[in-house]
């Protein structure tokens, strides 16, 4: 074993999830390796301490893993956990964890960033209840980084990733284990599968696109091996290292493959798509593309009919930027409503205090307390077992559901890669304006309130700040504006624009056609088009 004297990478800030940078800077010699002791560090050292660790199989994940497992033996870890292959989906990761009682874990994923020595990589520190690293942690290995002087890591070869079982790394224990095994037996535990079984046996037909992610081998051994699926329901279902040059990111955009099948003549019934890491998920029925905020709604309205929520759901939780369909929902049906900062961090301690059950944000995450991560393929699952109890199609499902509750019409706006500067100024004058706005009318509309986000955790007290604007206009419509913290190349600016329409003759209109107001005038109050000087945004979903 030796100690190394770390190279001027230091200062790395973790994001929304984790630190995501360039594939190549991670590659630069001592980076890893300066950011994995100052997480180590971060969290009170490794000595005596089990941890899980697996990627999602893009680009570096095998050698960066070979890599964190010397420098967890060296650090004087007893145990390590590895997904075969290297390969875990975050939400099988996060089961591990809680599973083993481990002391956290480390994931290498950049989710539905693409993948390849040009493309994006990342790793991110999961606690031991299973979720992402707090903020309080994050801080902690934040600070670690500013003033790292060395690294330990064990002189020793690579570790055979490929053969399940234990071995070891001096005086550190490696088990090798099934990355499905365990993830797909939890699931049984939470849906009817005999069920979906039968429904699948009548003739529903679905297609999941995993997009050459990690979840094609977990949504075969469930789909098709469990529930009867017709072979080939799962497409580009092999992990790449760079997702076969994609987005692995599940909108309508990126899976547009998904989205022609669906559209196209002889659509099956069901369609799904899941990202990088398995967390995300996008819901499509024949012809009917559901958002993940609707989802969400739809998941809250009908989970009595899964198994896992048979005793009901006491409270449910949505980012700030996630459309207000669920609480109206939760409204309905007595459950306790939160609204949390954009992050699968932010749920946990609400889950961990048994305060909601359900949790899901705009951006595709759905998930539940099974888990401390959100969860692509249980949202799938999720969906089917509802499916399969009511009888109806998801174009149906909408219609009832939009017709019961009013229909959230919702859309996020990204302007991608804006120069730093640019962002950041643009946020700063609107910031300022905030006080100003209320009472103005802008392009038909009339804001009733705006401000910046803060958030005070109902369960151990900590307060986050500075998480988005807020607009409120008259007309139950809403603009949200943050700068993304997933993106490595300049900044990105998501708008996201909300409207809630409850007339029954105008519940299925196009999004963007019924948000054209709302659209209209977040431009004229932010400016945001022309100071990016941009047309339009980069993305709509
Ligand atoms: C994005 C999403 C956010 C999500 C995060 C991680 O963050 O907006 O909702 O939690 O990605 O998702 P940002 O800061 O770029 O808006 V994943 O699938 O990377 O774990
Ligand atoms: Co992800």
């Amino acid at each position: 074993m030796k100690t190394v004297l770390t190279r001027p990478v230091a200062g790395q800030k973790a994001g929304t999830s984790g630190l995501r940078r360039q594939t190549r800077d991670f590659m630069v010699p001592g980076f890893l390796e300066n950011y994995v002791q100052s997480i180590l560090n971060g969290i009170g050292g490794a000595a005596g301490k089990t941890f899980v660790i697996g990627g999602d199989g893009r680009y570096f994940n095998q050698e960066a893993i070979q890599t964190i497992l010397r420098m967890a033996a060296a650090n004087g870890a007893e145990k390590m956990i590895v997904g075969q292959n290297g390969l875990l989906s975050t939400p099988a990761a996060s089961h591990l964890i809680r599973l083993h009682g481990t002391d956290g874990g480390f994931i290498l994923s950049a989710s539905h960033n693409p993948g390849g020595i040009d493309a994006d990589f990342g790793l991110k520190f999961n606690m031991p209840n299973g979720g992402p690293a707090t903020e309080a942690v994050t801080d902690a290995i934040f600070a670690q980084t500013t003033n790292i002087s060395e690294y330990y890591i064990a002189e020793a070869g690579d570790i055979d990733l490929a053969t399940l079982g234990q071995t070891s790394l001096a005086a550190m224990q490696i088990s090798v284990v099934d990355p499905v095994a365990d993830y797909v037996a939890l699931m049984q535990t939470l849906f009817d599968f005999d069920e979906i079984r039968v429904l699948f046996a009548g003739g529903f037909r679905m297609t999941f696109d995993a997009m050459h992610a990690v979840t094609g081998p977990y949504a075969k051994a469930v789909l098709e091996d469990m529930l009867g699926a017709a072979p080939g329901t799962v497409i580009n279902g092999t992990p790449l290292p760079d997702f076969g040059g994609g987005h692995p990111d599940p909108n309508p955009i990126w899976a547009h493959e998904l989205m022609g099948i669906m559209t196209g003549p002889g659509a099956p019934d069901f369609g799904a798509a899941s990202d990088g890491d398995g967390d995300r998920n996008m819901i499509v029925g024949r012809g009917a593309y559901v958002t993940p905020s609707d989802s969400l709604a739809v998941i809250a309205a009908n989970a009595h009919l899964a198994p896992a929520f048979a005793d009901g759901v006491v409270g449910v939780a949505r980012s700030m930027p996630t459309s207000g369909a669920v609480d109206r929902v939760a409204a309905a049906k007595g459950m306790d409503c939160f609204e949390t900062p954009t992050g699968w961090k932010f749920f946990g301690s609400l889950l961990d205090a048994g305060k909601v059950r359900l949790c899901g944000e705009e951006s595709a995450g759905t998930g539940a307390d099974h888990l401390r991560e959100k969860d692509g393929l249980w949202a799938v699952l999720i969906w089917l077992n509802i499916i399969a109890k009511t009888g109806k199609s998801v174009s149906e499902l909408m219609t009832d559901h939009w017709a019961a509750y009013g229909r959230n019409y919702y859309t996020r706006h990204d302007y991608e890669a804006v120069e730093s500067a640019t962002a950041a100024t643009l946020m700063q004058e609107l910031e300022d304006r905030l006080p100003d706005l209320a009472g103005q009318g802008f392009a038909g509309l009339t804001v009733q309130s705006a401000d910046v986000f803060a958030y005070d955790d109902p369960v151990d007290g900590s307060r986050t700040t500075g998480q988005g604007i807020r607009i409120r206009f008259d007309k139950d419509a809403r603009a949200v504006l943050r700068l993304s913290g997933t993106g490595t190349k300049g900044a990105t600016i998501r708008l996201y624009l909300e409207r809630l329409e409850t007339r029954g003759d105008k519940l299925h209109l196009d999004a963007q056609t019924a948000l054209a107001e709302v659209i209209a005038a977040t431009d004229e109050i932010t400016g945001i088009a022309a100071r990016t000087g941009r047309k339009g945004p980069d993305v709509r979903t």
